[in-house]
């Protein structure tokens, strides 16, 4: 919805349109030199001699992408380049109703005009919507025109860049000057599959990734982790994953297993898999300084460690006290580092979660390591240079390594990471996770907005700590994270250490139902959410989508924070305070409010789920764990449309492995038409050869007859009528 604040910045933005570059103290600048580097997408330099000393790019698949030509005539943008107090920065102006979004993991609201942030990967405990720069760093703007054409930004710098979008869109790095690539769509999701050409999408996950995962800092002893996963299987709630954080470890030794507390890990992890859970562990950067440790010892050996100013190896305390850091912008120590993840993973570990790569250093200021250490990188990525270089890229790079580690050492399994810092690209090798947030409303509020933006900016698995990871929260709020977080992308419950208990059955009875009714519909979008994924991991598309994707022309739903798509098909209406209306803003067309499990539309603790006109959803069986049962079975909820039909797709494969990269994988396309005898469905198979049987379907139409619900409202089965 407009405001007085909108009103505002677009008075800004039109004076600025007549007098950029916006900085003050900025000199004039050279035209800047640009090429074609894909259909729609161009590439800026400030000058020609910058064109020819480039470095090589971090963030794109690419270090150097070739031109393929010149810059159109029609192209409508080229960016400003400048230099504020030396510092080069680069700027484009935006029109009036131009909105923007992206910028990576950021906390506030979802449209990011008028806001800046320093893309600097931070470890940011109990961040909040003031927070300038949090784990990750992405230096990137997509910006939604009045008309819903679109265009993205990329300042293709991995040093320390404020993003300043307080009039139009400005760029300023600590470092060397930067390229800028312009990316130009016909709608937002056209840039966003440029960009994914560019930076590339994240691999399929396993699909036991999308499950729901349980994790605390820290569950131990071994009975206690025992102990959790039966809670699970008694109480009938779903979940596919149990996480072990640094208390498994021997002294917080990465690699290493505290066998006090887990005298048989490689038991305790069989056993998990006997009830069909999933174990996934938590391995840090910080490596202790201490002989006889095996991973100091090989890592001694190749000397693979990050570099002081004056030559000697970077000693910083973390959590298992003096340690050196891995230098994973050299190709041998991502092989050495990988190489540790294959005797380890044979303990029956299924994924593997990064944590504290920012990376995260005690007592020391700005929490991290000087920007004057040094690292001895390969040349393709630019050879020997400081931290400022490659700072914002080492959680990245060390993601990297574990997800080439896994997948060498297990090749016919899918490698899951989790990643706490990450830059754009980085959903090439890890999901990730928004940090340590707190149990607030505001901080379930965040969580929608940070998902739809790291969405936005190439990353599509992410969410929140459900529950929220610092201080203790109501049953209430907890009911509604785990209402909302189920339907996000990555579903884990986290808490800190010495935090009181925050399992589903932690706040009584009653949240406790609202917890299994959450997870159940889950398992019953699961066919849903994988097939999301798929589309993800091949065209870039997020899974959560901000609602102007269903009209990127309409401004009333540019700034809409607490609603989303999930897919296309699926609306989700948030409640993320106590007491607040949900929000009553619609995309165009007849939405209807569907329940996905027995009980949902009466439990005000959950979001509302509506299914586009025209839609056709596959809802699998509710389950304890995602293979638990083969999908032989799908039921189609349908939402008709005015000709009677409805339509809906099911992405299908093993689940794990590699199969589908040779056609062992299926796209299913249902089609349900209303008839006087009862919904008829026809099915066809889009893509893929698979050839065991095709779930069978039933479809339940959810709508009135096609045409009798009157356009431009909104009914829902308990009868509230929305406006449109
Ligand atoms: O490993 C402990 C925690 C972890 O639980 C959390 O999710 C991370 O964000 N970790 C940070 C280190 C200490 C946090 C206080």
């Amino acid at each position: 919805m407009r405001t007085a604040r909108d009103f505002r910045c677009g008075l800004i933005c039109l004076l600025l349109l007549f007098s950029v570059p916006v900085s003050v103290g900025a000199s004039p600048s050279p035209p800047p030199v640009g090429e074609m580097i894909a259909p729609g997408v161009v590439r800026f330099f400030a000058t020609a001699a910058e064109r020819a000393h480039a470095r090589p790019s971090l963030c794109l698949m690419s270090p150097h992408p070739a031109p393929i030509g010149p810059i159109p005539d029609s192209w409508p943008i080229t960016p400003n380049f400048g230099r504020v107090q030396g510092r080069p920065t680069a700027s484009v102006a935006i029109a009036p109703g131009c909105d923007l979004y992206g910028t990576g993991e950021v906390p506030g609201p979802l449209r990011r005009n008028g806001t800046r942030t320093v893309a600097w990967n931070t470890d940011a405990y109990a961040w909040n919507a003031g927070s300038m720069s949090l784990y990750q760093s992405h230096p990137w703007v997509l910006a939604v025109r009045a008309d819903g054409t679109a265009f993205g930004v990329l300042a293709d710098t991995p040093q320390r860049c404020l993003i300043d979008l307080r009039g139009g869109i400005r760029f300023e790095a600590s470092g060397p000057t930067f390229p800028v690539i312009i990316c130009e769509g016909e709608n937002p999701q056209a840039v966003l599959r440029k960009l994914a050409r560019l930076t590339g999408t994240m691999p399929l996950p396993p699909r036991w990734a999308l499950g729901y995962h349980q994790c605390r800092y820290s569950y131990t002893p071994d009975s206690r982790v025992r102990e959790i996963a039966r809670e699970f299987r008694k109480r009938d709630i779903p979940c596919d994953v149990i996480w072990l954080d640094i208390d498994y470890m021997d002294g917080h030794r990465s690699f290493t297993v505290n066998t006090w507390d887990f005298p048989d890990i490689k038991g305790l992890l069989a056993d998990l898999h006997a009830d069909g859970f999933r174990a996934v562990v938590i391995i840090d950067p910080g490596i202790k300084q201490e002989p006889g440790y095996h991973v100091y010892a090989s890592g001694q050996r190749i000397d693979a460690w990050v570099r002081t100013a004056d030559g000697r190896p970077y000693v910083g305390t973390v959590w298992p006290g003096a340690c050196v850091f891995p230098d994973f912008t050299r190709a041998d120590v991502r092989r050495w580092w990988g190489g540790l993840y294959g005797p380890f993973l044979d303990l029956g570990i299924d994924g593997i979660w990064n944590d504290m790569n920012e990376p995260a250093v005690f007592n020391v200021p700005g929490k991290t390591m000087p920007v004057t250490n040094i690292h001895r990188a390969d040349p393709e990525l630019g050879g020997t240079d400081t931290h400022a270089r490659y700072h914002n890229v080492y959680g990245m790079l060390m993601a990297r390594a574990t997800f080439e580690g896994c997948r060498a050492a297990r090749p016919v399994r899918r490698p899951f990471v989790l990643t706490r810092a990450n830059h754009l690209g980085g959903q090439r090798w890890a999901a990730t996770w928004t940090g340590d947030n707190v149990a607030t409303w505001r901080h379930l509020d965040m969580s929608l907005s940070m998902v739809m933006n790291l969405g936005l900016s190439g990353q599509p698995l992410s969410g929140p700590d459900i529950g929220g990871f610092a201080g203790a929260g109501s049953g209430r709020l907890f009911a509604r994270w785990m209402g909302i977080g189920a339907l996000l992308p990555f579903a884990r419950g986290h808490t800190g250490k010495g935090n009181i208990d925050k399992e589903p059955w932690a706040f009584g009875p009653e949240v406790e139902a609202t917890c299994r009714r959450a997870l159940q519909r889950r398992y019953r979008l699961l066919p849903y959410l994988y097939t999301l994924a798929r589309e993800a991991s091949v065209s870039g598309l997020p899974m959560v989508r901000p609602l102007f994707f269903a009209d990127p022309a309409d401004p009333r739903l540019r700034d809409v924070d607490d609603s989303f798509l999930l897919g296309d098909d699926l609306l989700i209406v948030c409640r993320t305070s106590p007491d607040s209306a949900p929000p009553d803003v619609f995309p165009p067309g007849n939405w209807w409010r569907v329940s996905i499990v027995p009980g949902d539309l009466d439990d005000p603790d959950l979001p509302a789920v509506y299914l586009r006109e025209g839609a056709a959803l596959p809802l699998g069986p509710i389950m304890e764990y995602s293979d638990q049962r083969p999908l032989d079975a799908v039921e189609l909820l349908a939402n008709l449309d005015a000709t009677g039909q409805a339509v809906g797709q099911l992405y299908e494969d093993d689940g794990d492995g590699y199969g589908y990269q040779s056609g062992d994988y299926r796209i299913i396309q249902w089609s349900v038409q209303d008839s006087p005898s009862g919904p008829e469905v026809s099915s066809r198979v889009l893509e893929g050869g698979r050839r065991d049987r095709m779930p069978q379907a039933t479809a339940h139409i959810v709508s009135d007859h096609p045409g009798k619900a009157p356009r431009g409202t909104q009914k829902t089965p308990d009868g509230i009528q929305s406006p449109d």
